[in-house]
């Protein structure tokens, strides 16, 4: 399903005066306000090819209908999403989920509806019908070799299929670990792990980045083998200058400080990027600042000062992805108001007083620390985004007008109401 330039147009004509109205009494209080919009503008979200149908949990799972039954109608809903938002110019394909069926063929239609192939990931958390060896018992840290070079393979075959779409980075997860204490010998389980990725590590393209994703629990409720940011860091620094750490923000244990976690990965050059999603107890996969919009603003103020502080271009060099599940939301609905949430976040960063916030930094001034960014994380940046939005030729207001088209009616009666997407 195709979106036309005038519906977009049209909407955005009805909601102009309201819009300009509301932007323009933002922005008099903003003296950066041109820099923030092109930072708006150039910030790229990718979305994951594995959220674009239902989610579900071992209790059950309730399609929405007219889910992408292949890789081509999952590009066809990123397009349509980065058609009314401007800022989902990416996919990350999970491997085998989505292997491309005519390679030629889906860069064609990925380049029609503006989208990048983001981090390649691969999949050694299920066993395939066709597969040899099982990952019961883990993949790179298993203690039979056979079963390790068999999930070195499958990365670097997801490599291959990266190299042919023109994707620049591969994201391994490994949902290895034990149940039981003595079910693992912790060093071996590293030392193995560590050897596997390295034999990946040295198969990636000289232009290519690793990304090491780390969490604590979940398929494993004992150990995880790469179980948090430090053990993360620690495969990263020993793998090479190519690999780094990936924070996915729903893998932590409760009340971790993922902010602080972000900023001194950032300051050791080690971040890579970001798996965005919510949660209040485990790895939830909710809606991007659904339930906690304070510390997302707190994660994007720490990157903003730590890029800035390294130089670093903010929307080119971190990997900027979703990594949700809709159990009960519509998969398109639910991705438009995390990237929403996601572009309120970093707006309101990037009106964080720095220079103000280091003086009373100096002077211990605990209060107006607060105070300082406070006044950047309750300013009502949702004008700033939309216009954002408008100079780059997108919907004022995207939701609006997604169900004012009624894109999933339309897309249950060219699909089915009975599809299932392939993902989790
Ligand atoms: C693991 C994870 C990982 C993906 C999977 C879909 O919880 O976050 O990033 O491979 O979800
Ligand atoms: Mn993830």
């Amino acid at each position: 399903m195709q979106i036309e330039k005038y519906k977009i147009d049209e909407l955005n004509q009805y909601k102009i005066q309201q819009h300009k109205r509301r932007f323009e009494n933002v922005a008099a209080d903003i003296n950066n306000v041109e820099d923030i919009l092109h930072k708006l503008t150039e910030f790229q979200i990718a979305i994951p090819s594995w959220a674009l149908g239902t989610g579900g949990t071992r209790f059950g799972r309730f399609s929405a209908g007219g889910e992408p039954r292949n890789l081509e109608e999952k590009i066809e809903d990123i397009g349509l999403l980065h058609k009314l938002n401007n800022s989902s110019g990416a996919i990350s394909l999970h491997i085998p989920w989505d292997i491309p069926s005519n390679t030629n063929n889906i860069k064609v239609l990925a380049a029609q509806n503006n989208l990048r192939f983001d981090a390649m990931n691969s999949n050694t958390f299920q066993d395939q019908p066709d597969q040899h060896l099982s990952y019961k018992f883990g993949s790179m840290q298993h203690v039979n070799k056979a079963v390790r070079r068999q999930a070195i393979e499958h990365n670097t075959d997801v490599i291959k299929y990266g190299i042919e779409l023109g994707s620049k980075s591969l994201t391994v997860w490994l949902s290895d670990g034990s149940n039981f204490p003595g079910q693992l010998n912790f060093r071996k389980a590293f030392q193995y792990t560590l050897e596997s990725l390295q034999e990946v590590y040295n198969a990636l393209p000289d232009d290519w980045k690793m990304f090491v994703e780390y969490k604590a629990y979940e398929p494993n409720f004992y150990s995880t083998t790469v179980g948090d940011w430090g053990q993360s860091f620690l495969y990263a620094s020993k793998l090479g200058f190519k690999a780094y750490t990936l924070v996915d923000l729903g893998h932590h244990l409760p009340n971790a400080n993922i902010e602080q976690i972000v900023s001194l990965l950032l300051m050791e050059e080690k971040l890579g990027g970001f798996h965005f999603n919510d949660s209040k107890y485990g790895d939830d996969d909710l809606t991007v600042g659904s339930i906690d919009p304070y510390q997302l603003f707190l994660i994007f103020k720490e990157l903003a000062e730590g890029m800035d502080a390294r130089g670093m271009n903010h929307s080119g060099d971190l990997a900027w992805m979703i990594d949700a599940s809709h159990n009960v939301k519509d998969p398109l609905e639910d991705l438009l108001q995390s990237v929403e949430a996601i572009m309120i976040a970093y707006a309101q960063a990037l009106l964080v007083d720095s220079t103000a916030l280091a003086e009373v930094q100096q002077l211990n001034d605990v209060v107006n620390a607060q105070e300082i960014l406070q006044r950047a994380y309750r300013t009502d940046v949702r004008p700033l985004v939309a216009e954002a939005r408008l100079r780059s030729g997108a919907a004022l207001e995207p939701l609006q007008l997604l169900r004012e088209l009624q894109v999933r009616e339309i897309l249950i009666k060219e699909r089915g109401s009975k599809t299932i997407s392939t993902g989790l």
